[in-house]
């Protein structure tokens, strides 16, 4: 069965292609949704993709995807640099989390440096408009796969054979 990676977006990015493009550009939430649907169709990965503007929703769906997910990707949108609850939703998941900004938070205002998710997350993407999302599910497919072959070469040692008999080796 395909890995499904949920897509999370915080506040405000339901507003995306409808305001200030000078920072987020044209495209809306569904422009990007419907890019990393096609793109997770390459990729042999299944996709759910949320947005919601209330804190406790998103640290639900957090919690719902420590049992279903392969990994997450997350626009946590302003509650990026408040929120220690998303950071600590976050901390209790074992795959792995890429934090996606579209605009350079680092080239921005002072207050939109520091990212508690980040430090929780395995990696994070900043500046690279929209094209963030497809760039960290890519990333996502290379961290996934590299976890297949690692735990299926994974044999223990006396159920390996002895290329010549077949018998178990010592
Ligand atoms: O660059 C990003 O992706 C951000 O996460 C976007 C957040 C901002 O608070 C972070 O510092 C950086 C804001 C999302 C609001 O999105 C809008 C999109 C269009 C128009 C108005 C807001």
């Amino acid at each position: 069965m395909a890995s499904t990676i949920l897509i999370l977006n915080g506040p405000n990015l339901n507003l995306l292609g409808k305001r200030e493009p000078h920072i987020y550009g044209r495209e809306s939430l569904a422009d990007v949704e419907a890019q990393c649907r096609a793109l997770a169709g390459e990729l042999g990965l299944a996709v759910e993709f949320k947005q919601s503007n209330a804190e406790h929703q998103l640290i639900d769906w957090i919690h719902e995807a420590r049992e279903r997910m392969g990994g997450i990707i997350i626009n946590p949108g302003a509650f990026t640099h408040t929120s220690i609850a998303i950071m600590d939703a976050l901390s209790a998941c074992e795959f792995p989390i890429l934090e996606v900004h579209i605009s350079n938070i680092h080239r921005r205002e002072a207050f939109r440096h520091h990212s508690y998710v980040s430090l929780v997350a395995t990696g994070v993407l900043a500046g690279f408009g929209v094209n963030g999302y497809q760039l960290a599910l890519r990333h996502m497919a290379h961290l996934l796969s590299a976890k297949l072959r690692a735990t299926s070469s994974f044999c223990p040692p006396d159920e390996r054979m002895t290329p010549s008999t077949g018998a178990a080796s010592e």
